[in-house]
């Protein structure tokens, strides 16, 4: 393709591209363009084999002599193909919680440079696990706790702890199909164990460990990437920031942080203060180090510490392209590979950090929670020494004010009030219909879509009263557009308006990083346990969509959430719709199975008249449909 036919997502995107420094910068948005045959058509439907080397085969559904060599039809192949999109999805979400709980264990053994902020959820967190709290000092509760938690990664046998939050009919529901997940990473290895060769070739049976294998994160390994990190940065409160690229500051060293895992971000943070630190900046001339966020990590350090976000997941090479960033410090996941070719066109230094994760023509400065501070410092000092090479640059005057912070807990507190804190009145304005349900738009940003589809739904889902809750890139890109803001509040409908003006709140909350999606179960637990919408989640008038996913993350998160009961909307393609049987079962079967199933769509609208027609059916099937 030629130059003109370049879309380009955003407009500060667009704006940063035709102001860079440098010329013919090449993003995502040009690749996708440039691309010089049509992008290959292998394994979008799902329906492609290579799993033996009899193949690879290609199976078209509905030509009867289409099937794999092996004999495997069009069901399973798509439902294996669709279990290993899940193993992979979980499998980060898991590795990132493995982290999160190592760095924990080191806190509370006084081996690491953080501390064990909240004392208050620790207790609360161990005695929702069943441990006692009596008379324990903080440190070797935090210990206990985190001890708990670790061994379920290796656990065969039993449940995981968070699952028995759930609803007990939902968790009756998980033993009586026998879903209910027995270790994290016990069912990782079962789903490609399962997926391999000639072993599970019934489409049904593969999608229950795929299930199950969600389950273990959203209720597992995502609960306690989310919880563990509160408690030891603070559990999130409402706070202001900004974000998109203008967060970069001429008169500091730019140091933008991206990945997901918030051990590195807050090593980061704590960094960027220390007097040392600060005394080196002063000899460059530069006022301080400026730390903003990329992708989920972004929202990490958001929540917790209103650290700027200067970019979701379609703005990371972009970022970059402005010439104003001394060092984009990354760990793992959603870390283009093009970030170092980009880097490479300025003073840029792109440095890994995680063994785990490796980038040509990047410095790899190995991270370790133990020596946590001392290397977040070693980053910064490489970052301040760029800063005097720092060339031509466009900063664009783009950024926009968010409010983030939205835990359970907040919620609870803001709209339940500070001494009756409690989700009763949220259910309430949900009976009396001021508010018609929740709405949850998370995942990605994607170059498939060349629009900017989660702000034209989030915008006609507050007019339309219902509440939206947002986590990941989509956040991102709907703070981007004063969504995140309590001035949108004109954006909403009556009845939200009424309720949200009342506490202050903006109409889109900011519920976190995609791990952070386990805060949605358990608010969604928390409704069904005030009482007034039903005994399960399935019966809440709640749906979720990632309408611009793009990681295989995503699709676990996806299904944990179906399996707990939530109706999901993807688009605009999901990767089972080669088979018919599979694609039947995912946006049919499953509500029978579940109670919430799988959608798909392609446009704004569409998404929104699913969304909408969720809620209401659940609203009447409640009998509170006025
Ligand atoms: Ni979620 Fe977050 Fe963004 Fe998508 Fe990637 S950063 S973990 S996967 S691209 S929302």
């Amino acid at each position: 393709g030629n130059e003109s036919e370049v879309l380009i997502q955003t407009e500060t995107n667009r704006e940063v591209l035709k102001n860079a420094p440098v010329e013919n910068i090449v993003t995502a948005a040009h690749r996708v363009a440039g691309r010089s045959v049509e992008p290959c058509l292998f394994g979008q439907g799902g329906t492609c084999c290579r799993n033996c080397n009899m193949g690879p085969c290609q199976i078209i559904d509905g030509v009867e002599q289409m099937i794999g060599v092996c004999g495997a039809d069009a069901s399973t192949v798509a439902a294996r193909n669709f279990a290993r999109i899940v193993a992979g999805g979980a499998a980060s979400h898991m590795d990132h919680a493995r982290g999160v709980v190592m760095a924990f264990l080191a806190t509370a053994k006084g081996e690491a440079p953080y501390e064990i902020k909240d004392g208050i959820k620790l207790r609360q967190v161990a005695m929702s696990i069943g441990i006692d709290v009596a008379e324990k000092s903080k440190e070797d509760l935090a210990i206990e706790v985190g001890e708990k938690l670790m061994a379920e990664f290796g656990q065969q046998e039993g449940g995981l702890s968070f699952v028995k939050r759930a609803p007990k009919p939902r968790q009756e529901l998980w033993k009586k199909l026998g879903i209910g997940p027995r270790g994290v990473d016990r069912e990782i290895t079962e789903i490609m164990h399962r997926t391999h060769m000639g072993v599970d070739q019934h489409y049904e049976n593969l999608l229950f460990q795929a299930a199950r294998t969600a389950l273990a994160d959203g209720w597992g390994a995502s609960m306690i990437a989310t919880e563990l990190s509160d408690v030891m940065f603070g559990t999130p409160v409402p706070i202001r920031s900004r974000v998109d690229i203008g967060v970069l500051k001429e008169d500091e060293v730019n140091v933008t942080v991206h990945g997901h895992e918030p051990i590195l971000a807050e090593a980061l943070g704590m960094a960027a203060r220390d007097p040392e630190i600060l005394e080196e900046c002063k000899k460059v001339g530069a006022k301080g180090i400026n730390l903003a966020g990329v992708c989920c990590t972004g929202n990490e350090i958001l929540m917790r510490k209103g650290f700027p976000i200067a970019g979701s997941f379609i703005q990371q090479e972009v970022v970059l392209a402005t010439g104003a960033v001394e060092a984009m410090v990354v760990d793992v996941q959603c870390i283009m590979q093009n970030v170092s070719r980009v880097a490479e066109q300025f003073h840029t230094e792109l440095i890994t950090t995680s063994d785990k994760a490796k980038i040509p023509g990047a410095t790899h400065i190995s991270f370790d929670e133990h020596r946590a501070l001392d290397i977040a410092k070693e980053i910064l000092k490489r970052a301040i020494k760029k800063f005097p090479e720092r060339g031509k640059h466009f900063v664009p005057v783009r950024s926009m004010d968010v409010v983030a912070g939205f835990s359970h807990e907040t919620i609870n507190y803001m709209l339940g009030g500070r001494f009756r804190a409690s989700y009763k009145p949220l259910n309430d304005n949900i009976i009396n219909g001021r508010i018609r349900g929740v709405a949850a738009i998370v995942g990605c940003d994607n170059y498939r879509v060349t629009e900017e589809m989660h702000v034209e739904i989030a915008k006609e889902l507050i007019a339309n009263d219902v509440l939206v809750l947002v986590t990941g890139c989509a956040a991102t890109s709907i703070g981007r557009t004063g969504l995140l803001s309590p001035e949108a509040l004109d954006q909403a409908g009556p009845g939200l308006r009424e309720v949200l003006e009342a506490v202050g709140c903006p109409p889109v909350l900011h519920m976190g990083s995609c791990v952070d999606n386990s805060r949605i179960l358990i608010a969604a637990t928390e409704m069904v346990r005030t009482g007034g919408l039903g005994e399960d989640i399935y019966q809440l008038p709640a749906v979720g969509a990632a309408p611009q996913w793009m990681s295989e993350k995503a699709v676990a998160i996806g299904q944990y959430f179906v399996s707990s009961g939530v109706d999901v909307v993807f688009g605009p393609t999901f990767p089972i719709t080669g088979s018919k049987v599979v694609s039947d079962y995912c946006f049919n079967k499953m509500k029978d199975v579940y109670g919430g199933s799988w959608h798909l769509a392609k446009k704004p609208s569409e998404f929104v008249n699913i969304m909408v027609d969720t809620i209401n059916q659940a609203r009447k099937d409640l009998g509170i449909d006025k």
